[in-house]
C-alpha cells in the first residue's frame, strides 16, 4: 500500500505543492519514494507606496488550491506541511488576526539597523548568544526597524508567527512556532533552544511576542472545521516540518555519512555542513557563518551567497527593457561568451536589491578595474563563474570550522538544472559535485512528515531512501589548473586572498 503526504514548499518567487507516495521495498527491503507536483504558483511580492509586502492571502489561497487539487487527482494524503524561507514573519492582535502584510525581507526599511543594533548590542554578544549570521534582514532587524519608527501595529502585536507558522495557524487555528525557522530570527539560543530574553529586552521587544518553539517533526493541530466545510476536505493533521526551507533541503542531502558539505541551489545558494553541535569561535564570526537549527537536534553550519537571485534580477531587467530571453537561453548565451573576462563578489552588498542588477554588476566590475559585461552571454558568464569560486571559498572555510574534510559536493535543489553552474562548480572546487534531488526542500518536508507519522525511521534512513529513489548525476571537476589560477585572481577582486 502506498502512503502519501503533501508537501507545501515556498520559495521567494514560487511555490508548489508536491504529494509524496513511499511505496514498500522488493523483498521487504527500505520504501521507494516517489512525488508528484499538483500545483504550482507564482510567489509575487507586491510594492506598496515604499515597501514590499508578500502576498499572505494570496499564498494561503494556492495552499488551499493545491489542497484541492490534490484531492480531485484522487491522493488521500495521511497529512500536510509547509516550507518556506526564512526570517519574515505576520503580527498578530489579542483577538487572533492578521496585523498587517508581512514585510518582505528585501524591504529597505531595515537599511542600516544591523550596524547600528551591532554597535549598541557588540556583535559577538549577539553571536555568542545565537550562533547566527549578521544578515541585514534577519527578524531581530526588522523588528528593531519596527520599534525605532514607532511602528502601531509592533505596539498592538501580541503574537509573532513566522510565515509557515502564519500559513499554518491560518488552516489550524493552532499558534505554534517551529524552531528550525525560529533559529534564523537570530533571537533563539542554539544551545538551550529558548528565545535569549537580554537580547529581546535590549530591543525592547515584547516576550509576549515569541511562542516556545516546537521541534520540526511534531503534529502541529488538524485542519480547522471552517477549512474543512469550505474545502470538503477530512481534518488532515498538519505537520510542523523543518519548517525553514533550508533545513528541509538539509534532510534531503543524499549523503551516506555524517561527513558531507552541501550546496541548496535556489535562489539563494546556501553552503555548509551538518553538525551535532554549533561552532561559535571568532573565526565563525569573522567569516560570518551561520548555525541554523537543522532537524533532529542538529545544526547547520552554512553561509548564505547571492545565488541565482543575481541571475533572475538580470533578467527581470531585460524583461522589462523588451529583451526576453528564457533562463536556458541565458545560460546558452554564458557559454558561448569568453570565459573570466570579469568576476564579481556575489555577496557585495549592492546586489542585495539594487535598482538594476545589470548596472550594478557593472558599477561592481568598474570599482574593481575590470571589463564591465556588456552582453547577456558575457553578463551571465561572469555572475556563474563568480558564484562557482565563492563556492569554493565558503567550501574550504566550512572544512577550516567544522574540522571536517568532504570528498565532492551535493547540489540540491532547483537551480541544479543550470548544468553550467554544476560544471563551473566542479572545476572550480577541484572535486566532484553529486547533483540532485531538484525538489531538495519539498523531499525534505516529506520525509519529516513520514517520520513523524512512523513510517520512516530516522534521517538516517530518509536519506537512504532518497538515494535510492534519485538518481544523481555525477559532474567530475574538469580544467582544474585554470579554475585555480582564477582563485587566486578572484580572491584578489573580491579582497579575499
Ligand atoms: C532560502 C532562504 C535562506 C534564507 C533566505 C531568506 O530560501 O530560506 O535560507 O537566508 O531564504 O529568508
Amino acid at each position: 500500500m502506498s502512503r502519501k503526504v503533501l508537501a507545501f514548499d515556498l520559495g521567494a518567487s514560487s511555490g508548489r505543492a508536491i504529494v509524496g507516495l513511499l511505496e514498500p521495498g522488493d523483498d521487504g527491503g527500505l520504501p521507494k519514494l516517489t512525488v508528484e507536483e499538483v500545483h504550482r504558483f507564482p510567489n509575487d511580492p507586491v510594492q506598496v507606496g515604499k515597501h514590499l509586502h508578500w502576498d499572505i492571502l494570496r499564498l494561503l489561497h494556492e495552499i488551499k488550491q493545491g489542497l484541492l487539487k490534490a484531492g480531485h487527482l484522487g491522493h488521500e494524503v495521511e497529512s500536510l506541511g509547509i516550507d518556506s524561507w526564512a526570517v519574515d514573519f505576520g503580527l498578530l492582535g489579542r483577538s487572533g488576526e492578521l496585523l498587517g502584510n508581512p514585510y518582505h525581507y528585501r524591504d529597505h526599511h531595515t537599511d542600516g539597523v544591523m550596524e547600528q543594533v551591532g554597535e549598541q548590542l557588540g556583535r559577538e554578544r549577539i553571536f555568542q548568544a545565537t550562533g547566527i549570521q549578521f544578515l541585514p534582514f534577519n527578524t531581530m532587524y526588522q523588528l528593531a526597524a519596527l520599534k525605532q519608527s514607532g511602528s502601531v501595529l509592533l505596539e498592538q502585536a501580541d503574537k509573532l508567527l513566522m510565515i509557515p507558522d502564519l500559513l499554518r495557524y491560518f488552516l489550524t487555528g493552532e499558534m505554534r512556532s517551529e524552531a528550525t525557522n525560529a533559529s534564523t530570527t537570530q533571537l533563539l539560543n542554539p544551545l538551550t533552544g529558548e528565545w535569549d530574553r537580554g537580547l529581546l529586552a535590549a530591543l525592547g521587544i515584547p516576550e509576549r511576542l515569541l511562542l516556545p518553539p516546537t521541534a520540526p517533526g511534531t503534529p502541529a493541530g488538524r485542519l480547522s472545521a471552517d477549512v474543512c466545510a469550505e474545502l470538503g476536505a477530512p481534518p488532515l493533521p498538519v505537520i510542523a516540518v523543518g519548517e525553514h526551507d533550508t533545513a528541509s533541503a538539509v534532510v534531503a542531502v543524499p549523503a551516506d555519512g555524517p561527513d558531507f558539505a552541501y550546496l541548496s541551489c535556489g535562489t539563494w545558494s546556501l553552503l555548509g555542513t551538518e553538525l551535532p553541535q554549533p561552532v561559535l569561535t571568532e573565526q565563525a564570526l569573522a567569516w560570518n557563518f551561520t548555525n541554523e537549527g537543522g532537524v533532529n537536534g542538529t545544526h547547520r553550519l552554512l553561509k548564505n551567497i547571492m545565488g541565482l537571485w543575481l541571475v533572475q534580477e538580470c533578467k527581470r531587467a531585460w524583461d522589462k527593457a523588451g529583451r526576453s530571453l528564457s533562463f536556458p537561453q541565458l545560460v546558452a548565451a554564458a557559454e558561448q561568451a569568453e570565459p573570466f573576462r570579469s568576476l564579481i563578489d556575489p555577496d557585495d552588498e549592492s546586489f542585495l536589491n539594487p535598482v538594476s542588477m545589470p548596472d550594478a554588476i557593472r558599477d561592481y566590475c568598474g570599482r574593481t578595474g575590470q571589463p564591465a559585461p556588456e552582453s547577456e552571454g558575457q553578463m551571465i558568464r561572469c555572475v556563474l563563474e563568480s558564484l562557482a569560486l565563492k563556492y569554493r571559498l565558503v567550501l574550504e572555510r566550512t572544512e577550516t570550522l567544522s574540522g571536517k574534510r568532504f570528498a565532492g559536493l551535493h547540489m540540491v535543489g532547483g537551480g541544479i538544472h543550470n548544468e553550467l553552474l554544476c560544471r563551473f562548480t566542479a572545476g572550480a572546487i577541484g572535486r566532484p559535485v553529486w547533483a540532485g534531488p531538484a525538489e531538495g526542500s519539498a523531499l525534505g518536508n516529506i520525509v519529516v512528515q513520514y517520520m513523524a507519522l512512523g513510517h520512516i525511521r530516522d534521517m538516517q534512513e530518509a536519506r537512504s531512501i532518497i538515494r535510492r529513489s534519485f538518481p544523481l548525476r555525477t559532474y567530475a571537476p574538469e580544467e582544474t589548473a585554470v579554475w585555480q589560477r582564477v582563485y587566486e585572481t578572484f580572491g584578489r577582486i573580491i579582497g579575499e586572498s
